[in-house]
């Protein structure tokens, strides 16, 4: 498959979440986190534009199990804006948990885009938060500067992934996953459902070699 140019000005490469808590040893360990840093750093070099995206919670949060008496993560709760999964405690604020992984070398990245701070609102997405009316302001960023094209690369593939790649298609970007730099979580079918969602939206996924095979512009 051809992709369009990544060196573009008019593409970025969007790394979801690349945080300790999620790689083996956190507090949320996505199976085989680590395993994707070395290609995601590969692929950053494709790349004019890099963006990096970091869930970052207040002690507290809503969507911590612990802040709801009785529940143990990944039990489903209402909230306001819905249902939400509880998880373990991650990505708190300053901790080294919520750091990006130490061997995770995108020193080109020009956007942190941080995430889930409102402590009553989750935000699995880059560019929405879960009461679906709060932006990130992802997508004006995107805009102002001419990128209609965004790579999408980290974790976790059926959460966080998923539902930025889905936001980037409903605001209007092209958006290809590259599936070998993703891991997923995989609770209750959850993988199969998101890759479905995901081509039912109009999401390419793609593996790495369709952009480190590019020709060199
Ligand atoms: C994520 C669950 C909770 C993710 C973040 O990055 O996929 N998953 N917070
Ligand atoms: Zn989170």
């Amino acid at each position: 498959m051809t992709v369009p140019a990544t060196r573009a000005s008019t593409s970025a490469l969007l790394v979801i979440d690349v945080q300790n808590d999620f790689i083996p040893g956190g507090r949320l360990a996505v199976p085989g986190g680590d395993e994707i840093v070395p290609l995601i750093n590969q692929l950053g070099r494709s790349f004019r534009q890099v963006i990096l995206a970091q869930d970052w919670h207040p002690a507290g949060h809503a969507s911590f199990a612990s802040s709801h008496p009785g529940k143990q993560p990944f039990e489903i709760v209402q909230l306001p804006y819905g249902e939400q999964k509880l998880w373990p405690d991650h990505c708190t604020q300053g901790s080294r948990g919520a750091e990006f992984h130490p061997t995770l070398e995108l020193t080109h990245a020009q956007l942190i885009i941080r995430k889930g701070c409102n402590p009553d609102i989750d935000s699995y997405s880059a560019f929405m938060e879960a009461d679906r009316q709060t932006t990130t302001g992802l997508a004006g960023y995107l805009k102002e500067r001419g990128i209609d094209t965004v790579y999408l690369v980290g974790l976790a593939l059926d959460f966080c992934v998923m539902f930025s790649a889905l936001d980037a298609r409903a605001a209007g970007f092209n958006a290809f996953v590259v599936l070998d730099a993703c891991r997923g979580i995989d609770m209750d079918g959850s993988m199969d459902s998101a890759i479905r969602r995901m081509q039912t939206a109009g999401v390419e996924l793609i593996q790495s070699t369709a952009i480190t095979g590019q020709a060199l512009a």
